[in-house]
């Protein structure tokens, strides 16, 4: 009904207008008789009359359910069926209302509801999918305890909570916690588990099963590790319990995003849960350990404690992001995960929030909710959560936490409930700092210097102002926590980190007894998420990336370096800087830096990055252009650093046996990155003799990208795809791997070719991304000044629209960085963007999408 009508513009939805729901739910029984054509969906819901209510309007959501039957306390009723949903005269007492419904799992693509992949039945309901399974108030705010009877005849039917019975044909299924219908699911198949078990801190007993298809048994051992260490972490950090006999968690090979939270079951996309060695990178080990402990710690943040709308989204995903990223802290390396969240906090949120889809992270409106799933909700709202935890120090966010848990257990709350439980445990007053909240776009931060030798007093004088983003023009000065330290001219640290708290549009702040003018270093941490502007020279920035003691701030003064040299090569025509080069060789040859962390220090900006650096600086940004600085700034990185490369090639050498862990990964990722030197200096021959010796996943694809940017690839193409055709996940990389790796020139035909290759399918989320997602992400290739780029982006996003609108719209992000470019670009993309929006029967999720893009 409602995906069919997006003629009419879309509707907006207010957070002003929330009123909660006319009745409670004490009890929700349901019964599946699963068939993939016709499931029937009997329900049982007792509800009364909800005494915080003005509003007795008793409207149920559905959505492409055929209803077959309802009664009101056993009597046959005739709900008036509405746009959206059904309506119907309730008793104002309690009352028992059933329906039996029938829906047709195969024919859903649009893997939302019940839907079927790969012979399996399964569910994704948040944030609006129960509505596609049956009649009910599918609502964050509306909470029940579900009883589940499965009935049909696969060897494992699960669904949330404690299994209560089962037997010929039939299972069944009590969940005790009262929760959301997002949080609902339903898993029906062939599936075998990899079996363990935890004993809470109270000494509970939980079975822990994760469920894949037979033959994927050998990948599930690492996940079911990651699972038991983010138990105990949240035992140990937040002092959270599991609450249930059991915990399982399914993997899926056809699922929109990385996996879901719910009660009990967790559903996985297969990329964000099976592992092996022979199959996976450190990344993708790194990823899986982070999104187990993510659903996992939902299980307190989210579901015991949820959403009262979908306005509240951040409390959830922002507080959850955070956890999972303090846990990837803690059991990898604290400065390594820093440095590579805030590299995907800039690459993601910071375009998002300098363009024309910035939003706040507790928006005021929305058209249609899925497309708020966005960076700035999660990598933002972490952020804010991040910030409050520096402002009030790790014994009062304990504290603060505590009480959240203990107020708030089995609520569906908002922002501002957790700001207050921070008020209340701390004393402190959080109304200019829920600005962070209210208020979009990325902060700007000047920051200028005052030496005075006669008194040793050094002065910081910080001037904050954020740009307008889309609906809000006028922006209020936020609450910023500049974490800062000084450093003497001879490298040692005079003023160790302090958090300067800046309320003020424009503040200054004053050190004094220093025998000499400082370095400072501003922002140490990354401690709060916005631009930092300060005039320097290029002295002081190889002078931090060589002396501070701040890992992040030493990477940070790396990162300016390189885009600055980029920056002289792309408007001036320069030369790459000795200065960098001679930096960038110091730094790799300090051994006592973790190899991982020269690994990062080591990467170049990304074109991306780079396009926005220039746009910011008033500069059009060609990514042609940008290209080709960038290719000759890393052939002079390979030139300069040919004496060093074989030393610290073979210093990074593994010769044990693979181990997932942050030492090995270190040293593969530092290896692989002079590989790449390398191979610019030997065209591949290196490249040639790992990819014939490597034993793991990480060294193959590293040697492969070797030998593509060689072009010496096509044999190891062709053997890879012959050694992995039947993988899937494996053959995303291989897929992915062809578009990153194309000649600008050569970008738009490779991914065309992909696109007939007979594994292609674009009904497959993960297969999808692999080729578009990469496409997007290879700017000089999709920005050829041609158009063909962005024509053939569009061609795709119009046929999968009608297939998969989730994706469609999220994928349409690839546009949403139009206005940087010069006015050939723009009038092609705004053609292609009309064109989208013209096409008959556009989904509301990509319709609000690509109206918003073509509104900038
Ligand atoms: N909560 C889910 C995301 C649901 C997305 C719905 N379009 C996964 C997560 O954040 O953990
Ligand atoms: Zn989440």
């Amino acid at each position: 009904m409602k995906d069919a009508s997006p003629a009419a513009q879309p509707q907006p939805i207010h957070l002003a207008d929330y009123t909660p729901f006319g009745y409670l739910v004490d009890s929700v029984d349901l019964t599946f008789r699963l068939d993939p054509k016709a499931t029937r969906v009997l329900s049982r819901i007792a509800f009364r009359p909800n005494p915080d209510a003005r509003d007795s309007r008793f409207f149920l959501h559905g959505e492409e359910l055929k209803l077959i039957a309802a009664r009101i306390d056993g009597h046959a009723v005739s709900p008036r069926l509405l746009d959206g949903g059904l309506e119907l005269d309730a008793p104002a007492q309690p009352f028992v209302f059933e329906a039996e419904v029938e829906i047709s799992p195969e024919s859903n693509t649009s893997l939302e509801g019940l839907y079927m992949s790969n012979g399996m039945y399964c569910t994704q309901c948040e944030a609006e999918g129960f509505r596609k399974i049956t009649f009910y108030p599918d609502r964050p705010d509306v909470m029940a305890p579900f009883h589940v009877r499965i009935e049909g005849d696969l060897p494992v039917m699960l669904s949330n909570g404690n299994p209560t019975a089962s037997g010929d044909g039939f299972t069944e299924w009590t969940d005790p916690w009262r929760k959301p219908s997002y949080l609902f699911a339903l898993v029906a198949g062939d599936l075998v588990a990899r079996e363990d078990s935890f004993t809470t801190m109270s000494g509970k007993h939980v079975d822990l099963k994760l469920w894949v298809r037979p033959g994927d048994e050998g990948k599930t051992a690492f996940g079911m590790e990651a699972l038991k260490k983010s138990m105990a972490w949240d035992e140990e950090v937040y002092g959270r319990e599991y609450d249930l006999d059991i915990f399982q968690i399914v993997a899926v090979s056809d699922f929109n995003m990385g996996a879901m939270e719910n009660k009990g079951l967790n559903i996985f996309n297969t990329s964000a849960v099976l592992a092996s060695p022979e199959t996976s990178t450190d990344a993708n080990f790194e990823r899986i350990e982070a999104i187990i402990a993510h659903e996992y710690f939902h299980n307190w943040t989210g579901n015991r404690i949820t959403c009262r709308d979908w306005f509240q989204l951040s409390l959830k995903e922002g507080l959850t992001v955070f956890r999972d990223q303090s846990f990837t802290a803690d059991v990898r390396s604290e400065p390594v995960a820093r440095i590579s969240d805030v590299i995907a906090l800039r690459g993601r949120q910071f375009r998002e929030d300098n363009g024309p889809l910035a939003h706040q992270v507790q928006p005021d409106s929305f058209v249609e909710i899925n497309n708020f799933y966005t960076a700035t909700i999660y990598e933002k709202g972490a952020e804010i959560i991040r910030m409050i935890h520096t402002l009030v120090g790790p014994e009062d966010y304990r504290k603060a936490l505590d009480l959240y848990f203990d107020r708030h257990d089995g609520q569906a709350c908002t922002i501002d409930d957790w700001l207050t439980v921070f008020h209340d445990a701390t004393g402190r007053d959080f109304t200019q700092f829920k600005r962070w909240y209210k208020q979009a776009g990325t902060p700007r931060l000047r920051v200028t210097e005052n030496w005075m030798s006669d008194t040793g007093t050094y002065q910081l004088t910080f001037t904050q102002s954020t740009p307008p983003t889309p609906g809000q023009d006028v922006k209020e000065p936020l609450l910023i926590p500049i974490a800062t330290g000084l450093i003497s001219p001879n490298g040692d640290e005079v003023q160790a980190t302090q958090i300067l708290e800046m309320t003020e549009p424009t503040q200054t702040f004053t050190f004094d007894d220093l025998s000499a003018k400082p370095t400072p270093s501003i922002l140490r941490g990354f401690s709060a998420p916005v631009i930092l502007e300060r005039d320097t020279t290029t002295e002081e920035r190889a002078f931090l990336f060589a002396h501070d003691t701040d890992p992040f701030n030493k990477w940070e003064a790396g990162r300016a370096l390189a885009k600055e040299v980029l920056t002289g090569m792309v408007t001036g025509g320069d030369a790459p800087q000795a200065a960098y080069l001679d930096a960038l060789a110091t730094m790799l040859r300090d051994d006592s830096l973790d190899p991982a962390f020269r690994a990062l220090a080591m990467q170049m900006p990304g074109e991306d990055d780079m396009a926005q650096t220039l746009y910011d600086a008033g500069v059009t940004p060609d990514p042609d252009v940008i290209h080709d600085a960038a290719e000759t700034l890393k052939q002079a990185r390979a030139e300069h650093l040919q004496d060093l490369l074989p030393r610290l090639s073979a210093e990074m050498r593994v010769t044990e046996p693979f181990q997932s862990n942050a030492e090995q990964s270190g040293k593969r990722a530092l290896g692989l990155g002079l590989l790449k030197l390398t191979t610019r200096l030997d065209g591949g021959r290196a490249a040639e003799k790992l990819w014939e010796s490597a034993d793991n996943m990480t060294l193959k694809l590293g040697a492969l990208s070797c030998l593509l940017d060689a072009g010496k690839a096509e044999t190891a193409l062709a053997e890879f795809r012959e050694t992995w055709k039947d993988d899937a996940l494996v053959m995303d990389k291989w897929f992915m791997m062809q578009v990153g790796h194309a000649a600008p020139e050569q970008a738009v035909s490779v991914t065309e070719a992909l696109t007939r290759d007979p594994l292609f399918n674009m009904k497959n989320p993960n297969r999808f991304r692999s080729v578009f997602g990469a496409f997007s992400a290879h700017p000089a290739g999709f920005h050829q000044a041609s158009g063909d780029g962005y024509r053939l982006m569009a061609n795709w996003l119009i046929r999968l629209d009608p297939v998969n609108p989730q994706i469609t719209a999220r994928m349409s992000g690839a546009f949403e960085t139009w206005k940087r470019y010069d006015a050939d670009r723009q009038g092609l993309i705004a053609a292609e963007l009309d064109r989208i929006l013209a096409t008959d029967n556009l989904s509301r999720d990509t319709t609000e999408m690509v109206s918003r893009i073509r509104k900038a």
